[in-house]
């Protein structure tokens, strides 16, 4: 059999997106017909045991502490920025001076700045970019944008995204890096809000201006060494939307929701229907179509092979998870970096995600509506 081409994978981090993303790497070709092969080279880390004991547990061939090194590595095609925001740009950066494919976890970055400097970097070398809003290639997602898309839902009127954790409600959890602003930029906004405003772009359209409000409930928490810390990061950001297109919105993204593991929830209202999503069932779409008495909302299992990747997995009924998410986004990355096509989201789609973030933090603070 003629031997692929590969496409060699130099990923910084290997934690939490970091295994999702190895996972990913792994797992593409071994579903889905790819025009070259994932070969998980390299993964980097601050930590030179950790990261040993990674590339063993994860599958890369070698690992470093020194990513300045590898992303120059000749022989390196893809950068994967698996790491907290406040590596994101000089990564981004160096990667693209390298002439290197990237792809980078969400948001682009810590600022509206730096995530300009990324994409200028990037398009300066008219390189492959992408940030990785994995939600818009659940299977049940892209259903929904095709029916919007095809018009079965009429004009838009609203979307209303609703994204809530419960991770950190017990005022003891410690200070982790995600409750940082010097690492994560900012909190439940960034993390997970900005998850809601990439579907609520990709499903209805770009967003015109907002009115934020951000919230910290707890404001000192224990730090990891000892002693004791401020937080200085969102708990829960909401926020009210104007669309270009004329529909109005909202945005919640909460960590303090008791009960709520990963409720990635949105509802989109049409003049001739409705749908909704929730991740926590992420394999089934919502759907009201006016039809007169007997209309009502019917559940649609989104595993016919007939949906998006789910050929390359089972027969209907046999449900797909959140890493799948992840591997979907990989298969799109690689069959675009083969053709030399672009793909989306890109760095662009992340720097108008990040005006919207901007745009919230400014309206909260300024209590006045602001352009995105
Ligand atoms: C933590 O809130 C987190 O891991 C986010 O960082 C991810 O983007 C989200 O997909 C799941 O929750």
């Amino acid at each position: 059999m003629k031997r692929k081409a590969e496409i060699r994978v130099a990923q910084i981090g290997y934690q939490f997106m970091g295994r999702a993303h190895a996972n990913a790497w792994r797992q593409a070709g071994r579903f889905f017909e790819l025009p070259v092969r994932p070969v998980l080279q390299v993964v980097c880390g601050r930590n030179g045991g950790a990261a040993e004991e990674a590339a063993e547990r994860l599958g890369f061939a070698e690992h470093s502490s020194a990513w300045q090194e590898v992303v120059a590595r000749p022989d390196i095609d893809v950068v994967d920025i698996c790491t907290p925001g406040d590596s994101h740009r000089e990564i981004a950066l160096a990667a693209a001076a390298a002439g290197k494919a990237i792809l980078c976890e969400k948001p682009l970055a810590n600022t509206l700045a730096e995530a300009e400097e990324m994409l200028a970097g990037v398009r300066a070398r008219d390189l492959l970019d992408m940030v990785c809003h994995n939600y818009r290639r659940a299977p049940a997602v892209l259903l929904a944008k095709r029916l919007i898309d095809e018009g079965r839902l009429g004009r838009i009127h609203h979307f209303r995204g609703t994204y809530l954790q419960d991770w950190i409600v017990d005022p003891a959890f410690p200070r982790v890096w995600r409750l940082e602003r010097a690492r994560a930029g900012s909190g439940a906004l960034g993390d997970i809000a900005s998850h809601s405003i990439d579907l609520a772009r990709f499903l209805v359209g770009e967003i015109r201006e907002v009115s934020g409000l951000l919230e910290t409930f707890v404001a000192e928490r224990p730090l990891e060494g000892g002693g004791r810390g401020p937080v200085d990061v969102d708990d829960a950001a909401l926020a009210l939307l104007r669309f270009e297109s004329g529909a109005v919105g909202t945005v919640e993204g909460s960590r303090f929701a008791p009960g709520r593991k990963n409720y990635n929830r949105f509802e989109i209202n049409g003049s001739r229907g409705s749908l909704a999503f929730d991740l926590e069932r992420m394999n089934e779409l919502e759907l009201y179509e006016e039809s007169g008495p007997e209309s009502g909302f019917r559940t649609i299992l989104a595993t016919d092979p007939s949906h998006p990747f789910v050929d390359a997995w089972w027969p209907p009924g046999h449900v797909l998870g959140y890493e799948h998410t992840f591997i979907h986004t990989v298969v799109d990355f690689v069959r675009a970096f083969a053709a030399g096509e672009r793909v989306r989201p890109d760095f662009e789609d992340g720097v108008r995600n990040q005006r919207v973030l901007d745009a919230i933090e400014r309206s909260s603070a300024r209590r006045a509506w602001q352009p995105a």
